[in-house]
C-alpha cells in the first residue's frame, strides 16, 4: 500500500446498530456463495459463477450506503454487489439454476442479473463494461438532477481495458456522479497484477485524470465504509467522481468452473484467509462489547435459513420456454402512419436528418445528441446543424473521441430512461464500439428477461464515394442484421430518413441508424414540414413494375432507379423494392414482388460476400423457390477494401449501369 489519499478511517468508528446490520449483509454473501458452490457440485447451478467469498467488506460497505434510487453497475463477480444493493436471495438463486422465477427469467444467469427497480445496471459478462454503462446513469442523473450516484465495480484486470480510461476521463470532464470501485483482489483469473499493469496502482491511474483516488483495506469494512462516504458525499454534492481502490483478495478460484492452475501462492492466500473480513467485524462487535459469540452465532444460523429458504424457492422453480426467450428479444414496435402526400419542399438528406433531431428533441426532453464535434460545429457533415444553439450544451454533447465509451454512456443513459442519439463520425468508428452494441445494448433486455427498454439510436455516415479511402467507406450493415436484438435502418431518401430517424428516437430498442454519405452530396427530396414516423419494418416499393424485382438499400435505390427509366426504353419493367429497414425486414413485400416478377437482382453498396444480399436471397430461395425463373444476381462491391483512386473507388462502387446488366442478364436466363 502507497500512502495515497488513505481514508482516515482508523480513528473512526461505526455505530453498533450499522456495524451489526453490515455484519449481517457480508454473512449473507458468504453463506450464499458457500451454497451456491456446493450446488454448482451438484449440477443445480449451472453453468459457471464467481466467487465472491473473501472479498465482502467491499460491498457491504458502499450497498448500505446507497439509496434505492441509486445505481449499482457491476461484473461477473457481483452477487455480493447484488446482496448489498438489496436483490433478493430467492431470485437470485433461482436465476442461477436457470429458473423462469429468477431475477432475469433464466435467460441471464450469475453473471447478468440486474433488476433496475433496486437500481442494479446489471453484473456484466464482459470486464470492464460497466464503466461506460455507469457515466450514462450518471449522465442522467446529472441531466436530470435527481442527486442519484452511480458505483461502478470492477476489479484490478479490468482497470487495463481502455474503457476503464476513457469511463474516467469522460466523468471527469462531464463531473459525473460516478464512485469507481476497484475490487483488487491481485489477480485477473490466473495472471497477477504485477505482470500486467504498469505503474504504481488503480488509484494513481485515477489522480491523472483530476479524480481523487484512495486506496482503502477492502478487508475492513469501516476503512471502506468511511472512505465511500467521502466519494459519495462528493458526488452527491456535483462534484463529480471518485476512485476506491480497495486491496483484497478471493480465496476461491478465478470460478466455480474454472479447473486452471492455481498460481498463486498457498501462504498467500492462507495470510489472506486470516484476514477474513467477517472475522474481522466478528473481533470488533465483540471487542467494543456489541455482540457476543452467540448472538454471532444466532444471527449466523438466521442467514443459513433464508438461504435454505433460497435454494427451495430455487428448486421449485419452473423451467423458462423457448417463446419466452423469442419475446424477450425486442421490445414492441410502435405503429406509425405516414403523412398522405410527401409534399413539394425539398431538404436535402442532411437537413432532413436535422429536421428530425430539431423535431424530436422539441417534443421530447428525454431525447439528447451526442457525438465528435456535434454541438457547435453542428457535426462533420452538418446533421446536427442549429442543436446546440436552441438546445443547449446538456443536450448536444460534444464528446471526446473515445468511441467505445461514449456509446456505452448512450446505452447506460437508454437503460436510465433517457433516449440518447449517437453519432458517430464516420460509421467505421463502429469497431471501437462493439461491445457496447453487440454485448451490452443488444442484449441487455434479453438477458433481463425481455423487461427493460434501451431506445438508443446510433447514427452516421457509412459507404464510400467521396474520396475518403479504405478506412472511411464501407459499409457494415450486415454485421448488424446478424445480431438479433439490433434494429438497422438504412433510409434512401430525405423523405425517409425524416421518417425513420423520427421512429427509430421513439422506438425502445436499440437502433443501428445508417446514412449514406453518397446520399449526403447527391440527394434532395420532398420532406413533409410537419413531423412523422414511417413504421420500421416497412418496405417502399420505389418504382412498381412486371418484369424484375430490383431489392435495392441506401445508395443503390437512386441508381436502381436510374436504371430502371433506362431499361424501360428497352422494354423491360423493372421493380425497385426499398426495404428501408434492414432489421426487422419487409419480407412480405420482397416476396410478393418476386411472386409477381420471377426474377430478382439484389443492389448494395456493401461487399457481395456475406452482405445482407446474401440475406434476401437465402429468403427468397426459401420461401419463393418455385416462383423464380432464373437464379438471384447479387450486385455489391468487389472483395477490396475502398481505394483512394477516382477511377477505382467509382470501380468499387456498384454503379447504374453493373445495376442495369444484372438485370439484363437475369432476364436472358431462362
Ligand atoms: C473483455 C473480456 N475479456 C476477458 C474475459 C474473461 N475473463 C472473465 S473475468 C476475467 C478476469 C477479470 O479480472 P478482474 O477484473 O481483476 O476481476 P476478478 O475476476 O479478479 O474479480 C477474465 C480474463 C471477459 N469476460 N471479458
Ligand atoms: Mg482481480
Amino acid at each position: 500500500m502507497t500512502g495515497i489519499e488513505r481514508a482516515p478511517a482508523p480513528n473512526k468508528q461505526l455505530p453498533a446498530d450499522r456495524l451489526k446490520a453490515l455484519h449481517a449483509l457480508m454473512l449473507r454473501m458468504r453463506i450464499f456463495e458457500e451454497r451456491t458452490a456446493e450446488l454448482f457440485v451438484e449440477g443445480l447451478v449451472k453453468g459457471t459463477a464467481h466467487s465472491y467469498v473473501g472479498e465482502e467488506a467491499v460491498a457491504a460497505a458502499i450497498g448500505p450506503a446507497l439509496s434505492a434510487e441509486d445505481y449499482v453497475g457491476s461484473n461477473h463477480r457481483g452477487h455480493g454487489h447484488l446482496i448489498a444493493k438489496g436483490a433478493d436471495l430467492a431470485r437470485m438463486m433461482a436465476e442461477l439454476m436457470g429458473k423462469r422465477e429468477g431475477y432475469c427469467g433464466g435467460l441471464g444467469g450469475s453473471m447478468h442479473i440486474a433488476d433496475l427497480d433496486l437500481g442494479i445496471l446489471g453484473s456484466n459478462g464482459i470486464v470492464g463494461a460497466s464503466m461506460p454503462l455507469a457515466t450514462g446513469a450518471a449522465l442522467v442523473a446529472k441531466l436530470r438532477q435527481t442527486k442519484q450516484v452511480v458505483v461502478s465495480f470492477f476489479g484490478d484486470g479490468a482497470a487495463n481495458q481502455g474503457v476503464f480510461h476513457e469511463a474516467l476521463n469522460l466523468a471527469a470532464i462531464w463531473t459525473l456522479p460516478v464512485v469507481f470501485v476497484c475490487e483488487n483482489n491481485k489477480y485477473a483469473l490466473t495472471t497477477p497484477q504485477a505482470m500486467t499493469s504498469a505503474g504504481p496502482g488503480v488509484a494513481e491511474r485515477a489522480r491523472a485524470y483530476g479524480i481523487p483516488g484512495t486506496r482503502v483495506d477492502g478487508n475492513d469494512v469501516e476503512d471502506v465504509y468511511f472512505a465511500f462516504q467521502n466519494a459519495l458525499e462528493r458526488a452527491r454534492a456535483g462534484q463529480g467522481p471518485s476512485l476506491i481502490e480497495a486491496e483484497t483478495y478471493r480465496w476461491g478460484q478465478h470460478s466455480m468452473r474454472a479447473n486452471l492452475r492455481d498460481p498463486r501462492p498457498p501462504e498467500e492466500l492462507k495470510a489472506w484467509i486470516a484476514r477474513d473480513p467477517i472475522k474481522h467485524v466478528e473481533r470488533l462487535l465483540v471487542e467494543r462489547g456489541q455482540m457476543n459469540a452467540a448472538e454471532i452465532e444466532f444471527v449466523r444460523a438466521e442467514v443459513r435459513n433464508e438461504v435454505e429458504r433460497a435454494v427451495d424457492f430455487a428448486k421449485a422453480g419452473t423451467l423458462p420456454t423457448s417463446d419466452e426467450a423469442l419475446d424477450a428479444v425486442y421490445a414492441p414496435l410502435k405503429d406509425a402512419t405516414e403523412p398522405a402526400s410527401q409534399g413539394s419542399r425539398t431538404l436535402a438528406f442532411t437537413e432532413a436528418i436535422a429536421e428530425a433531431l430539431h423535431q424530436e428533441m422539441a417534443q421530447d426532453a428525454r431525447v439528447f445528441v451526442m457525438g465528435e464535434d456535434v454541438g457547435a460545429t453542428g457535426g462533420l457533415f452538418q446533421c446536427t446543424k442549429g442543436l446546440f444553439e436552441r438546445f443547449g450544451a446538456e443536450r448536444v454533447r460534444d464528446t471526446p473521441i473515445s468511441e467505445a465509451t461514449f456509446t456505452g454512456c448512450g446505452v447506460g443513459a437508454a437503460i436510465a430512461g433517457l433516449r440518447p442519439v449517437v453519432e458517430l463520425q464516420i460509421f467505421d468508428f463502429v469497431t471501437l464500439t462493439m461491445d457496447m452494441l453487440v454485448n451490452q445494448a443488444a442484449k441487455f433486455r434479453f438477458m433481463l428477461g425481455g423487461k427493460p427498454t434501451v431506445p438508443l439510436v446510433l447514427r452516421g455516415p457509412q459507404g464510400g464515394g467521396v474520396r475518403l479511402a479504405a478506412q472511411h467507406s464501407q459499409s457494415l450493415e450486415a454485421w448488424f442484421t446478424h445480431v438479433p436484438g439490433l434494429i438497422v435502418v438504412a433510409p434512401a431518401t430525405p423523405y425517409d430518413a425524416k421518417g425513420l430517424l423520427i421512429a427509430a428516437i421513439r422506438d425502445d430498442n436499440p437502433v443501428i441508424f445508417l446514412e449514406s454519405k453518397l446520399l449526403y452530396v447527391n440527394s434532395n427530396g420532398p420532406v413533409p414540414e410537419a413531423s412523422y414516423a414511417i413504421p420500421l419494418g416497412k418496405g417502399d416499393i420505389k418504382r412498381a413494375g412486371t418484369d424484375v424485382t430490383v431489392v435495392a438499400t441506401m445508395a443503390m435505390v437512386p441508381r436502381a432507379l436510374a436504371a430502371a427509366a433506362d431499361l424501360e426504353k428497352e422494354g423491360i419493367a423493372v421493380e425497385v423494392v426499398d426495404p428501408r429497414t434492414l432489421w426487422p425486414l419487409d419480407e412480405e413485400m420482397i416476396l410478393e414482388s418476386v411472386r409477381k416478377t420471377h426474377r430478382l437482382v439484389v443492389a448494395h453498396e456493401a461487399w457481395t460476400r456475406n452482405g445482407f444480399g446474401a440475406e434476401i436471397t437465402a429468403l427468397v430461395v426459401e420461401k419463393a423457390f418455385d416462383w423464380l425463373d432464373a437464379p438471384i444476381l447479387r450486385v455489391g462491391a468487389p472483395d477490396t477494401p475502398m481505394p483512394f483512386n477516382d477511377e477505382l473507388e467509382r470501380w468499387a462502387i456498384p454503379s447504374q449501369a453493373r445495376i442495369a446488366e444484372a438485370v439484363r442478364q437475369v432476364l436472358r436466363e431462362v
